[in-house]
């Protein structure tokens, strides 16, 4: 590429060389000031030097606004400066203390500043490339002029989330510069003993997209190339994709010595020093004098010198703190629920539980333009359970979104557009599917909010159907609700009844947190009554879906409807079973449960998915800390037998939890009543 087709008007002003040279020596000054703290032991974790490839985040960033989105890497300090950021803020945070960017959550890996359009730096390699991609979705959508810039390694464009994003990007012509910095090594691992193809760079071509090999330790060259790629990814034509040949002059981490590298190359990759060869250019080109370049490094040593006296002294962060910013919206435990108003005559309408679900859809893509629906097979089709049928009539191809086949880039497309303001809804056509997208919805997703200490949230719902019963066999038969409970900082939502499905959906999609609202095959033809007044159920309360005495079964999604089935024939033996549906598994409500069996003093817990580290062991174990004095008998558990789901009915019938195993249970526990 070249700047002959540059409509640079449109690109900020370059800066001068001399404050080209002055942030060329700021990160060089700031990385091997941190690194000798980081050696002597006076940071936690661990530290990631960007030393010798201070020219690539230079020539990137001196050519943004704010208003254009950067996600980096591991080895993000350089980045961040570069985009403008704080110097005593990111200090501090690589101190750990409560000034820093994160305020000591996030650390050295996990730093944002999102007033300098700096939207996160991440350690999991390649992990921030769909994050950016669904950034530059939301900046389209937004209809902004911005670009947003994904800055990753060598090691990370042999992840499939490098190769799913640039394709998305490829096919919706997203505004994204894709920057590898390619400085030879993945660790210790040299990029040409693990990468196929001609180049990094070459892999554009396969995308149909532009791309460009540069050297990344000369400055002119990077300011250069990016211009120019910015000019094409601003006319809306093309996403590019930058391979930065630079060099990792230190070792790849805090604990690596370095031993494993040729002397001779280090060296010739040494005399091309970025910052001093961009030092002695200014000099030849007489930009600046040797006086001009001298007062600038002490100026900036004096600063480094200075912020970090500062930052030794600051006080460790209050404890407390550690337990805030989880969610952007946080579960209101005091919130009311009108699904325990009991329906009056004439005010709702019988509807299925699918039904419910695209009501809820539809009433905020109504409300807000900013919706849209994002999975496979969504639009014309209407989606593999045809949840989305019609929509797409209704909607159009901007709001209903067809995607490729690509779970993990799904998902952090989504994460990425939420993140830059624009409400994605995505849909994983079987729960199975959504392992493949479990970084970026549990390493992302439910983490951004918290680590970045409150400037990101990730407002986005998944939905997702689970479920057997059905002869699909064990990789699309799974209940992998249970899967998800584990991490913070992000809800599953597991609803039973068209009225909970739409109510909940309804709260999820107004909230500003991460959600996996998951549905069931078995329940999209069921039929319930649903109020024609919408309303928000609030998640995290548990439903008590029948009253009795004797005995608390406790179940989600369809397994409330075998619990009631089961509740209708212990009835018949004599037998009072109060059902409990949990509607959702976090936030779980494990106090309307314990109190449930303190009252019955027996409990039956319910679930599809397999017994071994299902929610059924997390609430049993809880209700014995809450109630144990209340029970009269061991807490039971009806769940899948730890076998895959067989495709044949009959062995799948052996393996799932049914009405007639619910029924034995309860009259197991009930005779084991002391
Ligand atoms: C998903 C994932 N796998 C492995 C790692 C461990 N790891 C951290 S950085 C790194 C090397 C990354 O190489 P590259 O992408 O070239 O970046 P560089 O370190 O060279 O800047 C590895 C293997 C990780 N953090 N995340
Ligand atoms: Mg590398």
């Amino acid at each position: 590429m070249s700047t002959a087709d540059a409509n640079a008007s449109d690109l900020p002003p370059l800066p001068t060389p001399l404050q080209l040279y002055e942030r060329l020596y700021t990160v060089r000054a700031f990385e091997s000031i941190m690194e000798d703290e980081s050696k002597a032991g006076r940071l936690p974790g661990t530290f990631h030097s960007s030393v010798g490839q201070e020219a690539v985040a230079v020539g990137v960033c001196a050519n943004l606004t704010n208003a254009d989105l950067v996600v980096s890497n591991h080895r993000g300090h350089g980045h961040f400066l570069a985009k403008g950021g704080d110097i005593y803020k990111i200090m501090a945070e690589l101190f750990g203390r409560e000034d820093g960017y994160s305020a000591g959550k996030g650390g050295t890996q996990h730093m944002a500043g999102t007033e300098v359009g700096f939207m996160g730096s991440n350690g999991i390699t390649g992990g921030g490339i769909p994050v950016a991609t669904g950034l530059a979705m939301a900046l389209k959508r937004k209809k902004t002029n911005a670009v947003a810039v994904s800055f990753f390694g060598d090691g990370a464009a042999n992840q499939g989330t490098f190769h799913e994003s640039l394709n998305m990007a490829a096919i919706w012509k997203l505004p994204v510069i894709y920057v590898c910095e390619n400085n030879g090594w993945g660790m210790s691992t040299p990029v040409e003993t693990v990468s196929a193809g001609p180049s990094i760079a070459q892999r554009g071509a396969g995308y149909g997209i532009l791309y460009v090999a540069v050297d990344g330790n000369d400055l002119d060259a990077m300011l250069d190339q990016v211009r120019a790629a910015l000019n094409m990814v601003k006319s809306g034509e093309t996403p590019v994709l930058i391979e930065a040949r630079t060099w990792r002059v230190k070792g790849h981490s805090r604990s690596d010595q370095n031993l494993y590298r040729d002397k001779n190359v280090e060296q010739t990759w040494s005399d091309r020093d970025p910052v001093r060869l961009y030092r002695s250019r200014v000099l030849e080109r007489r930009q600046a004098s040797e006086a001009e370049l001298t007062a600038i490094e002490a100026r900036v040593d004096g600063v480094m010198r200075e912020t970090l006296e500062r930052c030794r002294k600051l006080p460790p962060p209050r404890p407390e703190i550690t337990f805030e910013k989880i969610y952007a919206t946080p579960p209101d435990p005091k919130a009311p629920d009108p699904s325990q108003t009991p329906l009056a005559e004439g005010t709702f309408e019988t509807k299925a539980y699918w039904q419910a679900i695209q009501e809820a859809l539809s009433e905020a893509m109504d409300r807000d333009p900013r919706y849209y629906i994002f999975g496979q097979d969504v639009c014309e089709y209407g989606g593999c359970f045809k949840v989305t049928r019609g929509m797409f009539e209704k909607y159009g191809r901007e709001r209903i979104v067809n995607t490729p086949i690509s779970e993990a880039s799904i998902a952090g497309v989504c994460v990425g557009a939420g993140m830059g303001g624009v409400r994605p809804v995505g849909e994983f056509m079987f729960m199975d599917f959504i392992l493949l997208a479990f970084d970026q919805l549990l390493n992302h997703a439910a983490k951004f909010h918290y680590i970045y200490n409150g400037q990101i949230k990730v407002p986005i719902v998944m939905r997702t159907p689970m479920g057997g019963y059905r002869g699909y066999g064990a990789t699309h038969s799974q209940c992998l609700d249970a899967m998800l409970m584990k991490l913070p900082g992000i809800h599953v939502v597991t609803p039973w009844s068209p009225r909970d499905a739409k109510g909940l959906l309804a709260s999820c999609l107004e909230a500003e947190n991460p959600v996996v609202f998951v549905e069931h095959k078995a329940l999209y033809g069921t039929n319930g009554p649903v109020p024609k007044q919408s309303e928000k159920i609030p998640l995290g309360k548990a439903n008590i879906v029948r009253a009795g005495k004797d005995i608390t079964l406790c179940a989600n999604s369809y397994m409330v409807s075998l619990s009631l089935q089961a509740a209708e024939k212990l009835k018949a033996d004599g037998i009072e079973a109060e059902v409990v549906d949990l509607r959702c598994l976090a936030p779980l409500d494990r106090d309307t449960v314990a109190q449930s069996a303190a009252r019955t003093q027996a409990l039956v817990l319910v679930e599809e998915g397999h017994l071994t580290g299902g929610w059924s062991a997390e609430i049993a174990a809880s209700v014995q800390e809450m109630a144990f004095g209340y029970l009269d008998a061991p807490i039971l558990r009806v769940a899948a037998a730890d076998v895959p789901v067989p495709s044949a009915p009959e062995l799948e019938r052996a393996m799932l939890p049914s009405v007639e195993k619910i029924v034995a249970a309860a009259k197991k526990a009930l005779e084991n009543r002391g």
